[in-house]
């Protein structure tokens, strides 16, 4: 019944002798060399983080902690009368490394919902934001004002020492998950409910439940939903722009509130977090202009060729690492099949699936034409009544904090200082080129 930071202090221990050795013994082995286009090209493919809570390889897709994700759903706790995994369990898988107990998890949901109540302060903050302010802009305010309380800082001021700083950073990453489904639920219910509903915690209900039950919503499949979106969406190794903005501001060694404040806003941008929205805003401008909810294969084809045409991309689909069919969509699309088969939105998700990879593939500059999350993450949402297209990326922001809050701990236990890589004007380039 070992809990949650006696484990990790241990895992940490012993983590922090093996590394250090391993570093000493193999610190200057190449793992390859950087071409002059891969600096005007976004550093595709250059091995420089480090990431010990999850590997994403382009053709299997992510693994946390090792486990991919069917065999997360198979062996991770799950909610009393759900099949998904508990995101407050994958909290603890990226954390530690281990698998943990249905009473591990729960020990996980009760202190997350022990500290769910939101300061006075912040409330009256959002109440106060103009409701066209997008959710993401209000969500990473929110996020970024909790640094108010943050023990990192206040024990950073009062010279506590390097190596205890990963403890201090924990406990504000464990306050800050707490704190975002009743962020997030606040946002929504201003925007879009007139502020109007609850925001108490039920203490029999796990995180996702009870993040859903604050939206608005009862019906215990949305909450399974919820509950497979907040594991799907949680980690995707660090080089995605979430989590490498998360890390690089952590690196200045700013508190977990600052750095997954600006984090959210890198994931407020549409070629990355918020492609989920635009992927819903799409399909319905298809279905208005075609006029049908489930248009036929080639008037689709033919709207995807309009689309290219105008100079968008297709989102939802392509991927900067990943090389096949993201394994997130396919657990999504599993979701779809189980629970609603016949919905006409989902059964044109499928169709796009089935036609816009061809095209894809037939424009050589394109390196992934296969489905990513957000092409699928939004139809299901919607069945269930979540129909605010503008709020999705919101979800995406309370899962990923549960990636990069553990990265944060991990980083400062193992004591990895301030990212600054090198850069380079263009001349200096073309001057070493030249000098060769
Ligand atoms: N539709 C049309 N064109 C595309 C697409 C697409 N779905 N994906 C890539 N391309 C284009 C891309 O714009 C680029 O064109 P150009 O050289 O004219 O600038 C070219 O193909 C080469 O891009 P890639 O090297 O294949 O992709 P890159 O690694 O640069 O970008 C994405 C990856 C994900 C940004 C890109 O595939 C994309 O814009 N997809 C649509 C948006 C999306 O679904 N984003 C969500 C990603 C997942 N997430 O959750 O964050
Ligand atoms: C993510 O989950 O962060 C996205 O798939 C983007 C990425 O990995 O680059």
């Amino acid at each position: 019944k070992a809990d949650l930071r006696s484990v990790l202090a241990e895992k940490i221990k012993s983590e922090q002798e093996r590394l250090k050795k391993f570093v000493k013994e193999h610190g200057n082995t190449k793992l390859g060399e950087v071409k002059i286009s891969q600096i005007y090209g976004g550093m595709r493919g250059i091995p420089a983080l480090l990431c010990e809570t999850s590997l994403l390889d382009p053709n299997e897709g992510i693994r946390f902690r090792g486990f991919s994700i069917p065999e997360c759903q198979k062996q991770m706790p799950k909610a009393e009368c759900g099949d998904e995994p508990l995101p407050e369990g994958i909290f603890w898988l990226l954390l530690t490394g281990n698998i943990p107990t249905a009473e591990q998890t729960k020990m996980v949901t009760d202190e997350w919902n022990a500290k769910a109540a939101l300061p006075d302060y912040v409330k009256k903050m959002l109440d106060n934001l103009p409701k066209d302010l997008h959710p993401m802009s209000q969500f990473s305010m929110a996020v970024t004002s909790l640094n108010k309380d943050s023990k990192f800082l206040k024990a950073y001021h009062s010279g506590v020492k390097r190596a205890e700083f990963w403890k201090y950073s924990l406990e504000d990453g464990i306050t800050l998950l707490a704190k975002l489904p009743n962020i997030a639920a606040r946002i929504y219910r201003n925007i879009y409910r007139d502020g109007k509903g609850c925001d108490e915690i039920d203490k029999k209900l796990d995180w996702s439940a009870n993040y859903g039950r604050m939206l608005g919503f009862d019906d215990p499949f949305f909450f399974e939903l919820l509950r497979l979106y907040l594991f799907l969406h949680s980690d995707h190794d660090s080089g995605n722009v979430s989590s490498h903005t998360t890390h690089l501001v952590a690196s200045a060694l700013s508190d977990p509130f600052l750095a997954y404040g600006a984090g959210l806003s890198g994931l407020a941008g549409p070629l990355h977090g918020l492609a989920n929205q635009e992927v819903l805003d799409w399909i319905g401008k298809m279905q208005k202009e075609l006029g049908s909810k489930n248009p036929p294969e080639d008037k689709v084809k033919e709207y995807v060729q309009k689309t290219l045409k105008s100079g968008h991309v297709i989102p939802g689909y392509g991927h900067a690492v990943l090389r096949k069919t993201d394994p997130r969509y396919m657990a999504l699309q599993a979701f779809g099949e189980r629970y609603l088969p016949k919905y006409e939105t989902y059964l044109l998700v499928k169709t796009i699936y089935k036609v816009v990879p061809p095209i894809l593939k037939s424009m050589q500059k394109i390196k992934n034409p296969w489905a990513n999350v957000d092409a699928h993450s939004g139809v299901l949402l919607r069945y269930y009544g979540l129909k605010e297209m503008e709020y999705y990326t919101v979800l995406f922001g309370i899962s990923r904090a549960i990636g990069v809050l553990s990265s944060i701990t991990w980083h400062r236990a193992l004591q990895i200082p301030i990212e600054r890589p090198k850069s380079f004007t263009s001349d200096a380039l073309m001057k070493f080129v030249k000098g060769k």
